[in-house]
């Protein structure tokens, strides 16, 4: 059984647009998934502790036979790799995952907790969520168009360039 994913991805260290373009191509290599679309990268000043570089964000939509445990240790793995050293909360990183919505699927373990607790009040999450799934409900029933309306952040501003979603050789 196949199960659609949208994954948040977000760098603000060692080129961030090539983090998040390796990103989606490795993501795209594990094994039982497969890239469904990208949308535009975003950039957007740090929410948290100001002094670290802007960010920037994108949201990549999968289609995987992953169980959400074990894509959370594939797309950790891919942040390990990508040299994803973690030290002080809220801090600048080369490379985060998160798995925003695993379909309709509400999961809230020590380790994992779906729909991604601060996605709602994102708009780095929100902005380029809706640029590739304009109509998407939220498993909490709430529209994303309804939530995205309340969320506001003028720092973030959506870049041209656009990601491939497979290396070509
Ligand atoms: N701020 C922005 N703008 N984008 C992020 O991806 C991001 N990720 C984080 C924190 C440190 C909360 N701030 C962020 O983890």
């Amino acid at each position: 059984m196949t199960s659609e994913v949208f994954l948040g991805l977000g760098s603000n260290l060692s080129e961030p647009w090539q983090q998040l373009q390796q990103a989606i191509w490795s993501i795209g290599q594990l094994p039982g998934c497969q890239n469904l679309a990208a949308s535009s990268p975003y950039q957007s000043k740090p929410m948290g502790p100001q002094d670290q570089p802007d960010y920037i964000n994108a949201v990549l939509h999968i289609q995987t036979n992953l169980s959400p445990e074990a894509l959370l240790s594939c797309t950790q793995r891919v942040e390990n790799v990508q040299g994803r050293v973690r030290d002080r909360r809220w801090g600048a990183r080369t490379l985060d995952i998160d798995i925003l919505l695993y379909e309709q699927l509400q999961i809230q373990s020590p380790d994992l907790i779906i729909p991604h607790y601060g996605m709602k009040e994102r708009a780095f999450v929100l902005m380029p969520l809706a640029e590739i799934a304009p109509a998407l409900r939220l498993p909490t029933g709430e529209m994303l168009q309804t939530v995205l309306e309340t969320t506001m952040d003028d720092s973030l501003i959506r870049l041209t360039s656009s990601f491939s979603l497979q290396e070509s050789h």
